[in-house]
């Protein structure tokens, strides 16, 4: 009885500890091999690299077509301005029918600075995680057909946060749109539903004053998110979900408001919309603060003469304009990285966007009900129920 009641208490615990579906998700897995600094100057010259192999051999074990898209960038290393080889990895999860394609980005290296499993790891592992459960559910055995395409994008290089190096060449990602996507989606705005891209997602503070904006970030930038976060005590409590203010931006950031705010435990961290519509002035220093992350350079794609500015959405935690209620010990292991509150919202995240790729490029099979993917977690936990139960009555 001794043991089959520790056994109990011990499901228990497993139990009471399934917060936003947390344990369907592998994220620690995936950050351990994202938790060294991946910059081209970097003490650990073959980390960017590793990480780029994992990436490509976690794309393939899920099924998604790979392909690879290499460019050249400059850089200071060592005083001297130096071309260096890029490489933004791509999943491909082929429809079956045609309509818009959707992509899900995130960069994949690191600045010298920031710590490597918040800028970007998560982000890296969160794709990584949207990816396979999109793949696994879109299996003939799966819930959903895939009838538009997907594309998951690893980006290289991200040049615009290495801020000391003034004189450092395009990122990874603008080269990506121009070279790659553009000719991909044969020059045509209506083959393009849209990118996601998270950049930064685990930095949360439910204390007040964490949050800094920027000067001008309220003046008619974004006078609606002004408003809520002074409400809300300047909090760092949200995830930032940066869209245009396009019909096109809007509905593909609605949607996914609606998907993650569906999740039950969705108000442990909120979404927060920061809509920037086309005439709306903005000084330099909110320019600094998302001028930087992949979803610009699809913002202000300009491909000849015209400019044709194509959807993209930015989720993020806003990075240094938050301070962040977990310090982690130096070195940053990956387990000391995932505490339940960011293993929480980068579930939450993954959630809201597994479900607006279901919604927006998958169809439900016939026969199979409305969450019944949902579902299936819940039925677990009832069968371990009923394991608990029994162990206790024996
Ligand atoms: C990068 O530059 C080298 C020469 O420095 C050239 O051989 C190579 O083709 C370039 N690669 C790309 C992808 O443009
Ligand atoms: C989606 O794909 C399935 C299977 O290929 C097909 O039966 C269905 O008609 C498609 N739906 C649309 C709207 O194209
Ligand atoms: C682009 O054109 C090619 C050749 O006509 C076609 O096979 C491909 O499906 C098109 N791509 C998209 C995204 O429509
Ligand atoms: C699974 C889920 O919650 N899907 C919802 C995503 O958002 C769209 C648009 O609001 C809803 O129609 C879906 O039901």
């Amino acid at each position: 009885m001794g043991l089959s009641l520790t056994c109990a208490l011990l499901l228990l615990c497993f139990l009471a500890s399934g917060g936003a579906g947390q344990d369907v998700y592998q994220l620690g897995a995936h950050l351990q091999h994202f938790a060294s600094v991946r910059h081209p100057a970097g003490v650990d010259v073959g980390a960017r690299e590793a990480a780029r192999s994992y990436i490509k051999d976690k794309f393939r074990e899920y099924g998604l077509e790979v392909a690879s898209h290499s460019f050249n960038t400059s850089m200071l290393l060592n005083g001297q301005t130096t071309t260096i080889v890029g490489e933004n990895v791509v999943g491909v999860a082929e429809g079956s029918g045609k309509g818009p394609l959707l992509l899900v980005g995130a960069d994949y290296d690191t600045s010298l600075r920031h710590n490597p499993l918040e800028d970007n790891g998560a982000g890296v592992a969160a794709m990584l995680e949207v990816a396979r459960n999109y793949m696994k559910e879109t299996q003939p055995e799966g819930h959903f057909t895939r009838n538009r395409t997907v594309i998951f994008v690893a980006f290289d290089l991200n040049t615009k946060e290495y801020r000391s190096d003034s004189k450092a060449g395009r990122p990874g990602f603008y080269y990506f749109v121009h070279q790659w996507l553009w000719p991909h989606l044969n020059q045509s705005l209506l083959n393009f539903g849209g990118a996601i891209i998270l950049d930064s997602i685990t930095r949360f503070s439910m204390n007040p004053n964490t949050q800094h904006l920027p000067d001008g970030f309220s003046q008619c930038t974004f006078p609606e998110a002004y408003k809520k976060i002074i409400e809300d005590e300047s909090k760092g409590n949200f995830l930032a979900l940066f869209t245009r203010g396009t019909s096109q931006s809007k509905h593909l950031a609605q949607t996914f408001m609606d998907n993650y705010t569906k999740h039950r435990k969705a108000g442990l961290v909120r979404v927060q919309k920061m809509v920037l519509e086309t005439a709306a002035p903005v000084t330099s220093h909110v320019l600094d603060m998302i001028d930087h992350q992949a979803h610009f350079p699809f913002w202000t794609f300009h491909p000849s003469d015209q400019p044709t500015a194509l959807p993209a959405l930015l989720l993020t935690d806003t990075d240094v304009y938050r301070q962040s209620s977990e310090q982690c010990p130096q070195p940053c292991t990956s387990e000391a990285f995932l505490t339940r509150q960011r293993q929480q919202a980068i579930s939450l995240t993954c959630e809201g966007l597994i479900n607006t790729l279901f919604e927006l490029q998958a169809e439900r099979r016939p026969g199979t009900s409305e969450g019944s993917n949902g579902a299936s977690f819940v039925s677990v936990t009832a069968t371990w129920i009923m394991i608990v139960m029994a162990a206790l009555l024996y």
